[in-house]
């Protein structure tokens, strides 16, 4: 046998020939026997490449088909089923998702698909980058037109009625009864309100690195996070709590004071255009009242414009299921789209703070509707706190019962959180009602002299007066950075007529908490801190644990610094707030836009960054900054406006 022949070498290649000097162009029979000679001349392999090639280009076709008919189904049955709530409710928002850098690219479709899960609400609340469309602009450019003649109604399209800002109200300022009759709403700013809006000729030097401060911290949440509730200026994204634009709420009355109209008047139309309440969403029922409802309200006697009042009874309305309890004392959560209010999972208490600090707000609400129903159940809940046994000298516990009505954990004072606001919204509701309900002055006035008797101590070796905490008889020198606002709230009810050695404690207080800041590397107080009691030298009066470096942007201390200064006129109050506002610009001042929280306010070099701008840095702390470098007492006269403890003023109801 001969062996067969060796087979030729097999080489296996794929050849593409360009022909530029030949035009196939409508010669469709040469262009046939052109590519089926091609297609002869190839190999087994080769065509079989060429075939998978192709078989798997089809696949991939089919498949994005697929992909894109699935999400267009999903559209058109949300669009079908209307504002139709969802019947999961998760009690937390999902993870945020990062935002675009520029705000443009959130106006519409993504181009990648969204995660289902991270949907809520009806489709009508996407986001709208703040510049708007092309109609939006020329709506906006309009009514510019018409209103600088003097003759504009103002028109909310997206709420598909006409509110004008040229009525003939009676200013807000006005009697202290409930009114029977609609709407207390006054058509235009006050005169005082107007001035402010106007001030920025007259801002000292000090005032304008706070409002250069704010647009920092604007352009980072304008660019990142618009719409959202919160900037994290780091990662250049936002996160939502209730997903109701809370920073952009909270702010508006600061932007107001502050002057900077074009950002109010852009923040103005995402109200008007873009808040929608009905959103099966699960809020708190005090963080949104202090900070939405508190915030529209103050946004509403400022600029005199309805459609803030018009959204804050809109969002009072859907909170008031939260007080349908067994003992009328309210639910922590309440569910703005379904009207479903529910406790934590975990426990059926509310904190006491949380209940008692919701009043200014829902009171000044009645005021302005004429509805009842908002005041009745709010100081529904004053009367039951007052008449509870379980306190200590005027002193509260932390927790309150929704079932039976009654504080539990007892034994256990703190002038921080989960009781702070109590305190103080007795004195303002005080003020705020013309200084006649004296059960509020009375409660108030007990709770001193217990904080006085039970929770006041001197540091060592710097003397440094501070309130601490009381458990079970058993005291501790910890003191939250929250119990900062008290030196404030002292000082306020000296200045309307209470005891002078309120004052007094009031500067002492001043003292120490401006000590929690100074005291660190960074200038900045950490969130809690514990005091020296016993004298030895190489100890510091003012100790921080790990756990409590961090500084969330807070206001209390610059709060009370305002507070002190407006009333006492030394301007060692107005050079601490400037030392504080440099260290917020020196090491939480992130370049890109926005301010962060940080995590050690005792390591200059690496503070760390939290990653998260909480709304009250917009809604309390550069206004408490702004307001106390002014040196005009009519500025927010605190004869005339009591704030809310979001820093939001809302008018005393009879001025003196
Ligand atoms: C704000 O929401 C309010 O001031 C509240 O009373 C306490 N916590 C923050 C600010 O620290």
């Amino acid at each position: 046998m001969y062996p067969p022949p060796p087979l030729p070498p097999r080489r296996d290649f794929i050849s593409v020939t360009l022909s530029p000097g030949r035009s196939y162009d409508g010669v469709q029979g040469l262009r046939r026997r052109s590519f089926w000679r091609k297609w002869k001349q190839l190999s087994r392999l080769q065509r079989n490449v060429v075939l998978f090639l192709l078989a798997f280009l089809m696949l991939c076709g089919l498949l994005s088909y697929i992909s894109v008919a699935d999400e267009w189904k999903a559209v058109g049955s949300r669009s079908a089923e209307g504002p139709k709530m969802r019947p999961a409710n998760p009690p937390v928002l999902p993870a945020p998702r990062r935002a675009a850098e520029n705000p443009e690219t959130f106006a519409g479709a993504s181009p990648q698909k969204p995660p289902r899960h991270f949907r809520r609400g009806p489709p009508n609340l996407q986001i709208r980058a703040p510049d708007g469309d092309a109609k939006d602009r020329r709506q906006e450019e309009a009514q510019r037109r018409a209103e600088a003649v003097g003759e504009a109604p103002r028109e909310d399209d997206a709420q598909g009625s006409r509110v004008s800002r040229r009525g003939t109200g009676p200013e807000p300022e006005q009697g202290t009864q409930l009114p029977v009759r609609k709407a207390e709403a006054p058509a235009r700013p006050s005169p005082q309100a107007l001035r402010m809006r106007n001030s920025p000729a007259s801002q000292n030097e000090r005032q304008k690195a706070v409002v250069a401060a704010f647009r920092h911290a604007w352009a980072g949440y304008r660019k990142f996070a618009w719409g959202h509730d919160e900037l994290k200026p780091v990662s250049k994204s936002f996160s939502e709590w209730f997903g109701l634009g809370l920073t952009l709420i909270d702010a508006l009355d600061t932007m107001w004071i502050l002057g900077l109209k074009k950002e109010f008047e852009e923040a103005r139309k995402w109200v008007s255009q873009r808040l929608l309440f009905q959103k099966n969403v699960d809020v708190n029922l005090f963080e949104s009242t202090i900070r939405i409802l508190g915030g529209l309200l103050s946004a509403f006697h400022l600029s005199g414009d309805v459609l803030f009042l018009k959204k804050a009874e809109d969002f009072g309305n859907r909170l008031m299921p939260a007080f349908q309890t067994p003992s009328k004392i309210p639910y922590s959560d309440v569910n703005i789209g379904t009207g479903v209010a529910h406790p934590p999972r975990w426990t059926s208490d509310s904190t006491v703070a949380e209940v008692t600090s919701i009043q200014l707000e829902f009171r000044e609400l009645s005021r302005l509707t004429g509805v009842k129903k908002f005041q009745e159940a709010v100081e529904e809940v004053t009367r039951r706190v007052h008449s509870l046994r379980g306190k200590k000298d005027g002193l509260v516990p932390m927790f309150i019962n929704t079932n039976s009505g009654l504080f539990t954990h007892l034994g256990v004072f703190t002038l921080g959180a989960r009781a702070d606001s109590y305190y103080e919204y007795l004195l303002k509701q005080w003020i705020q009602g013309g200084k006649k309900e004296t059960q509020l002055l009375e409660d108030y006035l007990e709770a001193v002299e217990g904080i006085k008797k039970h929770l006041l101590h001197r540091s060592e070796p710097g003397k440094l007066t501070f309130v601490g905490e009381l458990t079970h008889g058993r005291f501790s020198a910890k003191m939250d950075h929250l119990v900062c606002f008290l030196p404030g709230t002292l000082a306020l009810g000296a200045h309307h007529g209470l005891p002078a050695d309120h004052m007094e404690l009031a500067r002492a207080l001043m003292d120490t908490c401006y000590q929690m800041n100074r005291q660190m590397e960074t200038g900045l107080s950490p969130e809690i801190v514990h005091f020296n009691l016993h004298p030895q030298k190489s100890r510091k009066d003012v100790q921080v644990k790990a756990a409590d470096r961090h500084n969330l942007l807070r206001p209390e201390t610059v709060e009370s610094l305002f507070y002190l200064y407006r009333l006492t006129g030394d301007r060692k109050y107005q050079d601490w707030g400037w030392e504080i506002l440099r260290s917020f610009n020196t090491y939480t001042r992130v370049p890109s836009g926005g301010y962060s929280s940080i995590s050690n306010v005792q390591d200059p070099r690496n503070p760390q960054p939290r990653d998260k701008m909480e709304s009250f840095f917009l809604g309390e702390t550069l206004k408490y900054l702004y307001l106390l470098f002014s040196d005009d007492p009519d500025l927010l006269s605190l004869d005339t406006y009591v704030f809310n403890t979001e820093a939001h003023p809302l008018p005393i109801w009879a001025p003196s």
